[in-house]
């Protein structure tokens, strides 16, 4: 499944954007009650990312945040077509994809917020996002680092026959270092069932990706340097996402080995919160802003003869879930500080700790967000 590239001129630069054609898959065979569940996951990874943007705003979420704003079509087509035992490897920029896998918003936004009753005890924050109970095996700050951790996952269920996939999602930048090379190169000659996604944003960090990369297309154009094929998909289109993630999955699964699936997208913000973007062409973010794929989605269950009215009311209970998911973590206190227990000498939460909550407190009204 591959798509055409489009290019566009936006000031010196050329972007490449999906061909701006939103009716491509009304045909394709996905039921009525798995688009409207990928409905609601596209709006709740929609409004968790808006809400976690208000709020930094605020300044109460502790350390640096990526949003994947713009880009949530790809973890919802993955996280539905993946299965429950499969597992999932993200980056820093990894809120979708940890939601997308089951994990309650709650303890998500709790631990951006830096709370003991975080996903990691208030500990790890935004860039470290784990639940192995969901298949969340981590979300990794140190680019391409765990595309080779993705494939000791994938070696293991190969080695215990378990039918399970590692997918691994990693940026455009990513595939300009040697560990996405070695990673791809493994994978393949070992067959490992381990499918690796690019989530091609046209940037890394500050850098338009096109500047600084051999090839048009990142990740496609080097597949056919490991024995696979290419596969470039529309990044905006859930429908699109969800069908690659199933042919992937499914040859992954087989025995055939890895898929490198690249899909085109664009992040709406700046690359960390404390980025405004300011490198962007002028124009650029528009034109993304037109091909939304919250947009695209609702047009396109609409054209197929969705009530209005019903995907209205998956939008107000989305709304109502952020709004209580904060309600927790707003209220919580601050993780203990570790000591060393006086009698086995170990670093011990619970006993003889100290109560964070107030220096936790006094930072929100500081307004040290870090
Ligand atoms: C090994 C390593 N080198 C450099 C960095 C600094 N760094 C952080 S994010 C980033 C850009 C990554 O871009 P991309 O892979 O496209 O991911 P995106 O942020 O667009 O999701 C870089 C170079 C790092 N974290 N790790
Ligand atoms: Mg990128």
């Amino acid at each position: 499944m591959t798509l055409p590239l489009e290019r566009h001129a936006y000031g010196e630069h050329e972007v490449v954007m999906p061909p701006q054609d939103p009716t491509r898959f009304d045909d394709a065979s996905i039921d009525l009650d798995t688009r409207l569940a990928m409905f609601r996951l596209l709006h709740r990874l929609r409004k968790f990312e808006k809400r976690a943007y208000d709020l930094f705003m605020q300044q109460l979420v502790k350390g640096t945040s990526h949003l994947s704003l713009g880009m949530e079509a790809i973890a919802t087509g993955f996280g539905t077509a993946m299965r429950e035992d499969d597992y999932t490897f993200a980056t820093y920029r990894g809120h979708a994809h940890t939601l997308a896998r089951g994990v309650p918003m709650e303890p998500v936004l709790a631990e951006l917020l830096g709370r003991a009753n975080g996903l990691l005890g208030g500990k790890g924050g935004s860039m470290h996002l784990t639940s192995v109970e969901h298949g969340v095996m981590g979300s990794y700050a140190i680019i391409g680092a765990h595309l080779t951790i993705a494939n000791g996952a994938a070696w293991s269920a190969q080695y215990r026959d378990s039918g399970q996939v590692a997918v691994c999602f990693f940026g455009d930048g990513t595939t300009n270092i040697g560990a996405f090379h070695e990673a791809l190169n493994y994978a393949a000659v070992f067959k490992l069932p381990v499918v690796f996604v690019c989530e091609n944003n046209l940037y890394m960090e500050y850098t338009a990706i096109a500047d600084i990369t051999a090839v048009p297309r990142p990740a496609a154009d080097r597949a056919a340097a490991y024995g696979l094929e290419p596969v470039l998909v529309d990044g905006n289109d859930v429908d699109a996402c969800y069908l690659a993630a199933d042919a992937a999955l499914s040859r992954a699964r087989s025995g055939d080995g890895p898929v490198l699936v690249e899909a085109l997208t664009y992040r709406h913000g700046g690359h960390s919160r404390a980025d405004p973007g300011k490198y962007k062409p002028p124009g650029e973010l528009e034109a993304w802003l037109a091909y939304d794929p919250v947009n695209v989605y609702r047009d396109r269950l609409e054209r197929l003869g969705t009530d209005p009215t019903r995907l209205d009311d998956i939008e107000a209970d989305v709304v109502r879930e952020v709004d209580e998911a904060t309600e927790a973590p707003r209220q919580a206190r601050c993780p203990t500080r570790p000591r060393p227990s006086p009698t086995s000498g170990r670093m011990e939460a619970t006993h003889g700790a100290t109560d964070l909550s107030r220096s936790c407190r006094a930072r929100d009204r500081a307004g040290d967000g870090a």
